[in-house]
């Protein structure tokens, strides 16, 4: 492991007993850890390590804002931490903050059928959530790899992408309201049950991707669509990006609005979680190839769409070779396909990994770039992502971290990707690990009132230090 840090500890509060005796008597001893926290203290990637000596595992929100509360009189530092999955260094300690995991508040509370509005707290995990909405034929609106691990609320406050943005939007959209407890202890209650409510300021935005910042969310309102009865994924194999490009044009034009996610993923890509998880592709040996999946009502009709719009992508070359189908199994096993691409490129070494929007004409240029930049430096430069919502995951991946491959990629990756306009973080967010380049995504003004509003919610800036802003 490498940790990729040298941070002066801020000036805050050491633990002492009496803090160990208080946490005690708020969340009991046996919701209290001191030893064996490295799954705590290391992120997914390994290459953030704090040094944290205690987890703490409150079970309700009066337990949050009580100790909350104390930290903010004792100047304690505090990183709320969800599934650990996050991949930017956000949800591990940096020095020796407390860890404030939401493991146990993990209630579903209410699902409503008839608006689709489910009401939950911040630690169930995203997986679980979804399989509960299911049985009453709603969907969360949110899926990712890492479903199994993380939390909703980790997912809220990274304001997580996915899968369906393109069909869905983001969490801005579909969270309705969120409680959370902010550093002073304080309760505040910004829950809804309405898509429409302008009364106001909506202070629940604050809290969706501030990477616990700015306060600790317990409980979501989440407007979760209906399930789809017709579901059906194409998986194609295409020569150029500037045919994968047509055919996205042609996904959008022929699809319409059953069209429920636009993936890309390269060579290098399928290689890597074909063979690090000895997995089948149905077609191999194309530089480009496409996940295209529709969510409809009517599958013949459904079925009627693709098929059109993939003679029609053969008949003029963009698209060399494919399959669709809308068995299930089939579908999953095409999934796993793209959603382990990030785990296959993290294993066997070390992984530079890249979450960037860019201009669709623009958007697999980097890979090339990148390739000539960093030569055998690397083992595969390759580049995969959410094609739909323009945005691009490039992974540089090592037999181990070094200093010399490090400075090659940054901060070029970010000069290059400000240059023609894009965001440094499209979804993963900024945590530790991006922090210092917050500048090329963000003008001064905004920075500037961003650390105001810092201030104003967490004077003593006990909540996630390090983290966001520098
Ligand atoms: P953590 O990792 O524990 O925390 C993430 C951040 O949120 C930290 O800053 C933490 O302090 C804060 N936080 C967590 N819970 C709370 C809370 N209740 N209140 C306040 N702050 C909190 N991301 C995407 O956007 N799209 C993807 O497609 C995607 N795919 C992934 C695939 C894999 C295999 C992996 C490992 C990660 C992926 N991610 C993806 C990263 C993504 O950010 C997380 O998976 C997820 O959203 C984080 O949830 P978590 O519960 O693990 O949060
Ligand atoms: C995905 O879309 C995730 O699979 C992870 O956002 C991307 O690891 C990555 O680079
Ligand atoms: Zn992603």
């Amino acid at each position: 492991m490498k940790i990729r840090h040298n941070v002066k500890r801020g000036n805050y509060g050491f633990l002492d007993s009496k803090d160990i005796s208080f946490f005690e008597s708020v969340i009991g001893k046996r919701n209290l850890l001191q030893e064996d926290l490295d799954g705590y203290n290391v992120d997914f990637l390994r290459s953030v390590c704090g040094n944290s000596q205690l987890v703490l595992k409150p079970g309700s929100v009066k337990e949050v804002s009580a100790i909350l509360k104390y930290c903010n009189e004792r100047k304690l530092a505090v990183c709320p931490q969800g599934g650990n999955t996050g991949l930017v260094g956000g949800s591990v300690p940096i020095c020796d903050e407390i860890i404030l995991s939401l493991q146990r508040i993990n209630r579903i509370i209410s699902i409503d059928q008839i608006t689709g509005i489910t009401v939950c707290e911040s630690g169930c995990i995203l997986e679980n959530l979804d399989n509960k909405t299911r049985e009453v034929g709603l969907v969360v609106p949110v899926d990712l790899g890492a479903k199994s691990s993380c939390y909703i609320g980790g997912n809220v406050s990274t304001n997580a992408g996915g899968l369906r943005v393109l069909r869905y939007g983001n969490l801005h959209g579909s969270v309705l309201g969120v409680e959370a407890v902010l550093a002073s202890g304080q309760i505040i209650d910004l829950m809804s049950d309405f898509k429409k409510d302008n009364t106001g300021y909506h202070l629940k935005h604050l809290f969706i991707g501030s990477e616990g910042t700015l306060g600790v969310i317990t409980k979501i309102s989440l407007l979760c669509p209906p399930k789809s009865d017709a579901v059906h994924l194409a998986f194609l194999g295409l020569s150029s990006f500037d045919h994968v490009l047509r055919t996205f044009i042609n996904a959008k034009r022929y699809l319409g609005e059953i069209l429920s996610s636009c993936e890309m993923i390269d060579a290098g890509s399928l290689e890597a979680s074909v063979s690090h998880f000895k997995l089948n592709a149905p077609i191999q040996g194309y530089p480009f190839y496409m996940l295209i999946e529709s969510s409809g009502s009517n599958a013949s009709h459904d079925l009627e769409k693709f098929n059109e719009f993939l003679e029609n992508g053969m008949k003029n070359g963009e698209i060399l070779d494919g399959t669709v189908t809308a068995e299930l199994s089939k579908i999953q096993d095409i999934w796993k396909l793209r959603e382990l691409v990030p785990v296959a490129l993290v294993n066997n070494g070390y992984c530079f990994k890249y979450d960037i929007s860019l201009p669709l004409r623009e958007f697999y240029n980097i890979v090339n770039v990148m390739q000539d930049r960093v030569g055998d430096l690397a083992k595969c430069v390759c580049g995969y992502g959410h094609l739909g919502d323009s945005n691009l995951h490039l992974n540089i991946s090592c037999e181990k971290f070094t200093e010399e491959l490090y400075n090659r990629i940054e901060p070029f990756v970010f000069e290059y990707t400000c240059k023609v306009k894009g965001s440094i973080s499209a979804e993963h967010g900024i945590g530790f690990l991006k922090r210092n380049y917050l500048k090329y995504s963000k003008s001064p003004e905004s920075i500037k009132m961003m650390r105001s509003l810092k201030k104003f919610l967490d004077p003593n800036g006990i909540l996630n230090p390090y983290k966001v802003l520098n």
